[in-house]
């Protein structure tokens, strides 16, 4: 709404460029671009590897920026150590200098257990991942260029999810829900370590519910449940292809109001939501009428 707002003021002011036009529109378009605008706007640091750096033990620190590095026949391996929060993304890219040869990069976690090991990185070519942290997990992770020959960059950011605008991710469980505020548009996402989003809500009794849910068109279909009070499944929105809406509408009767629970789960990628009640109005009398006639609803004949 807010988008569309700003879109007519500046067709006002008659100043809109076709490529701005573009972008208004890929934002509207795509929810998740929220999430992708910060990278654009950070300015970043590039610094240059600090040796000996061969070792778990001797990984040099690094945080969001790009860094410079090389393997030779003397070096073999270089170790980077960086921290993520709960609730991180982690973005990486990492550049083969047009001059090298067969050069390895892994993603480790402080066990030493690989979280990403994709095949040889070809001169000049790019090797990309994106990797969500749940709001419970966060730590010590190591990013290991360790065969190969070569010039190379790494570009490094790190960012936080931002379910509902929270800042950080929605639990991935129905405990650990975050509470949100119907009546406007959410936006999360989730995918790798991040399995669930778990959302809660209060709704009055007599209202009728709104939901919608739309999977980005660039991520992979996802389902949406809907849940009481009693924690008891009250909808289920089977599976949502990417970039599709699934909308649904949930009469609440006069008893059953309460605390309510939304879960994204089974795909991965950015999601947006909306929920909101609007109070029935049975014989214009801005609720429900009883379901039962002890609470039956006084209408005055004629
Ligand atoms: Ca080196
Ligand atoms: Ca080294
Ligand atoms: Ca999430
Ligand atoms: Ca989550």
């Amino acid at each position: 709404m807010r988008l569309r707002h700003i879109e007519r003021n500046v067709r006002d002011l008659g100043v809109i460029s076709d490529q701005f036009q573009a972008q208004m529109k890929s934002l509207m378009d795509r929810p998740s671009r929220e999430y992708q605008k910060s990278v654009q706007i950070k300015q970043k640091s590039v610094i240059t590897e600090t040796e000996p750096n061969d070792s778990y033990n001797q990984g040099m620190e690094i945080s969001s920026g790009i860094l410079k590095g090389t393997l030779s026949g003397e070096d073999r391996q270089d170790y980077y150590r960086f921290e993520l929060g709960p609730g991180s993304i982690l973005n990486l890219d990492f550049k083969a200098g047009d001059d090298s040869q067969n050069l390895k990069i892994a993603l480790r976690n402080f066990e030493g257990n690989d979280l990403w090991n994709p095949a040889e990185t070809s001169p000049g070519a790019v090797k990309s991942t994106r990797i969500l942290l749940n709001n419970l997990s966060g730590g010590i992770y190591y990013a290991v260029v360790y065969s190969g020959i070569g010039p190379y960059k790494l570009d490094l950011f790190i960012e936080t999810q931002n379910d509902a605008g929270s800042g950080t991710d929605a639990g991935d469980k129905i405990t650990k829900a975050l509470a949100i505020e119907p009546g406007s548009s959410f936006f999360g996402e989730m995918g790798a370590f991040d399995e669930e989003d778990w959302y809660r809500f209060d709704i009055p009794p007599g209202h009728i519910l709104k939901l919608s849910f739309t999977p980005d068109a660039s991520s992979e279909a996802m389902k949406f449940s809907l849940r009481s009070f009693e924690r008891s499944e009250v909808w289920y929105s089977g599976v949502v292809p990417a970039g599709e809406t699934r909308p649904k509408r949930v009469m609440m009767n006069n008893s059953s109001g309460g605390t309510y629970y939304l879960e994204a789960y089974y795909g991965s990628g950015p999601y947006g939501f909306e929920i909101s009640t609007e109070s029935q109005n049975d014989a214009a009398s801005g609720t429900d009428a009883g379901d039962k006639i002890a609470e039956a609803l006084k209408i005055i004949p004629g």
